[in-house]
């Protein structure tokens, strides 16, 4: 029972890898009132494991991030931005 709860660990581990892909994300940043701001949302952004690339833009209110799926999640980059003061939500 162990064994097979270990393969099919294994199994979704290797899917994961397999599947791994830089994916681009645009995250909907109301909270951005100045011109510092995207400084910072950048700043929370880029400290995400995983993150290759930020560009956080306050006239559009907006970040767009380009991660590794396999090391960060669009909940992180969430999370990541809340922390640092900015609630964000991926734009659909
Ligand atoms: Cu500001």
């Amino acid at each position: 029972m162990k064994l097979l709860q270990l393969c099919a660990a294994t199994t979704v581990l290797l899917a994961a890898q397999v599947l791994a892909a830089e994916r681009t994300v645009t995250l909907d940043v109301p909270g951005m009132y100045c011109e510092v701001c995207p400084v910072t949302v950048k700043k929370a952004l880029s400290k995400v494991p995983g993150v290759s690339s930020v560009n956080a833009s306050y006239e559009k209110k907006e970040a767009v991030v380009t991660f590794d799926d396999a090391k960060a999640s669009i909940d992180q980059l969430t999370k990541a931005t809340a922390n640092a003061g900015y609630p964000s939500k991926p734009r659909p």
